[in-house]
């Protein structure tokens, strides 16, 4: 029985993984029924449609005046889906990323299990607990989006954003150390995540029921972080100018 169940387990994975990423579908609800979804946002690089959430978007606003290649995060979760906005600085006239760049990187991290105790990456949004006197760093993301955006005319002036690739990183090393020991997974992202947008703005749809990490938790913590052509982080949000940001907490919207 155990063995049919699985079997079944498998086949709705795989139904899931052919129609995750279509905008509009039929999906199964929790309590048995089966729902037409109708995207609330749709990834098509037009930024009209996070209005009409209202308050149901978190946003979060860089509090940095300089040095900061992101200026704003927004993020929506509904049952079946996580959505990202990000407002990327670059229209100032000389951003960080306008020279000798071929590519920018958009990181989004998640601790989708909302447990401090699992997942990684010492970083700029570390959780923190209190033993005594000391303080211990809970860095807790279980998964990366890593999302490779290239300059559509490499060699030319500035930045255009242009083609981009994403892959998925879960972590698997020891919990709340540094670095990813993980294993990329660079199959079925189309269908775990997709993304659209131009040079100052960045959508991204994740497909809650396909997060690589077993099921997501109702609240979970979120923060998205750029990178310029290199390793180093040039954007991050929440910004960590006081050197303690925190993630974004999300509470799915059922
Ligand atoms: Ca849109
Ligand atoms: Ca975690």
């Amino acid at each position: 029985m155990k063995k049919i169940l699985s079997l079944l387990a498998i086949a709705a994975m795989v139904c899931m993984a052919a129609s995750c990423n279509k905008e509009k579908k039929t999906k199964h609800h929790d309590d048995g029924d089966d729902i037409e979804y109708n995207a609330p946002i749709q990834i098509d690089g037009n930024f009209a449609d996070w209005a009409t959430l209202g308050d149901k978007v978190t946003t979060c606003n860089s509090v940095m005046e300089e040095g900061n290649d992101l200026k704003q995060l927004k993020v929506y979760a509904d049952e079946y889906f996580i959505y990202v906005y990000v407002k990327l600085n670059n229209t100032v006239p000389d951003p960080t990323w306008a020279e000798g760049v071929n590519h920018i990187v958009i990181n989004t991290l998640i601790n989708g299990d909302n447990d401090i105790d699992t997942g990684g990456y010492i970083g700029k949004w570390d959780q923190t607990i209190q033993q005594g006197e000391e303080t211990i760093s809970k860095p807790c993301f279980d998964v990366l989006i890593y999302d490779v955006i290239f300059d559509k005319n490499e060699g030319g002036p500035g930045f255009t954003y242009g083609n981009s690739y994403m892959e998925i990183l879960t972590w698997e090393g020891e919990p709340n150390t540094d670095g990813w020991d993980g294993s990329w997974i660079p199959s079925d992202v189309e269908d775990f995540a997709v993304n659209n947008g131009n040079n100052l703005e960045y959508e991204l749809a994740i497909c809650r029921e396909l997060y690589p990490k077993g099921k997501m938790a109702d609240e979970f913590t979120i923060a998205v972080g750029a990178t310029c052509g290199g390793w180093d982080t040039t954007g991050w949000l929440p910004d960590a100018e006081t050197g303690s940001a925190k993630p974004l907490t999300i509470r799915v919207d059922k």
